[in-house]
């Protein structure tokens, strides 16, 4: 039998010093975790015999996954944010907290403190007009009970028909395809916006670079991210991924979820069209939020991860 060097006790003390367990400046909980990340990294380059130059490729891979500002692009590619999520859907489970819309991914492209509007909003900014097919959303927000829950914060974003989200797109105007819309009396929220397209990572990128030695693809369905926020309730955070698209069970971020797919209704008929202000072809989606009560304090924020926050 071969000694896992790694293994030692030399080597389990040297990690305690390199994790600062041997002074008392410092974050004890930065300590503890930092400690549990060497030796594991340890233990899985001594077990799988990983070789100098494997080593290496991945520390320049880290750095360019960094410089091109896509880790939480890989992280939702490789499924720990949705782990996240089934994590915290058994905890609450554990605690009886069930029931309402299911939670799902953020993912890595929401920006803060796009226009507030009351009741509804225009979501597009009509440079895709004659392009993208107008896409009328809307519902209600509700708590368990089904009772309407006013004054709501339905926070919503979207990519435009190329897949892209304006802010990470440039070519786009300011806050295009993101909205805040505070519920009416009854719960109600309405946008007036565009169908989306799905989005793909850069071909180009790292992330797409590791999918491909995984060999899997970078593509996402059509779909909508959602934040729902009220006071007494858990915020939410959830997306609506589309019927009809080829990528609706086969999302590389594994978003899509029971309870969380769309029905796109595409109408043509004029006089329905005219009714809603359009002309010619358009979509029509419904879709309501139901909200669990708050119990813990904070439950009615969203997490503190570092988000865009544009000027
Ligand atoms: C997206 O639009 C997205 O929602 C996720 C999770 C990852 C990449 C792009
Ligand atoms: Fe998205």
């Amino acid at each position: 039998m071969t000694v896992k060097i790694s293994q030692t006790a030399e080597l389990q003390a040297f990690f305690k010093q390199a994790a600062g367990l041997d002074n008392d400046q410092g974050s004890p909980r930065v300590k503890q975790i930092l400690l549990r990340i060497l030796q594991d990294s340890a233990r899985l380059i001594e077990d799988l015999e990983i070789t100098d130059d494997e080593f290496w490729s991945a520390i320049d891979y880290l750095n360019r996954l960094g410089g091109r500002g896509e880790a939480a692009l890989l992280i939702a590619g490789l499924g720990i944010e949705h782990f996240l999520d089934l994590l915290n859907d058994a905890r609450d489970a554990q605690v009886g907290h069930t029931g309402g819309t299911p939670r799902t991914i953020e993912g890595p492209l929401y920006v803060a403190g796009a226009p507030l509007c009351e009741g509804e909003a225009r979501m597009d900014d009509g440079t895709e007009e004659g392009v993208a097919t107008t896409l009328f959303i809307e519902g209600q927000v509700i708590d368990l009970q089904g009772k309407p829950i006013a004054g709501a914060i339905v926070d919503l974003w979207q990519a435009n028909t190329k897949g892209n989200y304006s802010y990470f797109d440039k070519s786009q105007s300011a806050f295009n395809l993101r909205r805040r819309i505070v519920t009416d009396a009854e719960g109600r929220y309405r946008a007036r916006s565009i169908v989306p397209s799905g989005y793909g990572c850069d071909p180009q990128g790292p992330t797409q670079e590791c999918l491909d030695l995984l060999g899997r693809h970078g593509q996402r369905p059509a779909h909508i991210h959602y934040f729902i926020s009220a006071p007494g309730y858990r915020h939410l955070t959830t997306q609506i991924n589309l019927s009809g698209d080829k990528y609706l069970w086969d999302d590389f971020a594994y978003a899509t979820r029971e309870g969380l797919i769309g029905e796109v209704n595409f109408v043509e008929d004029a006089a329905l069209a005219a009714k809603r202000g359009v002309e010619g072809r358009f979509a029509e989606l419904s879709f309501d939020f139901q909200l669990q009560p708050a119990v813990e304090t904070g439950e009615e924020q969203r997490s503190l991860r570092p988000r865009a926050l544009q000027a």
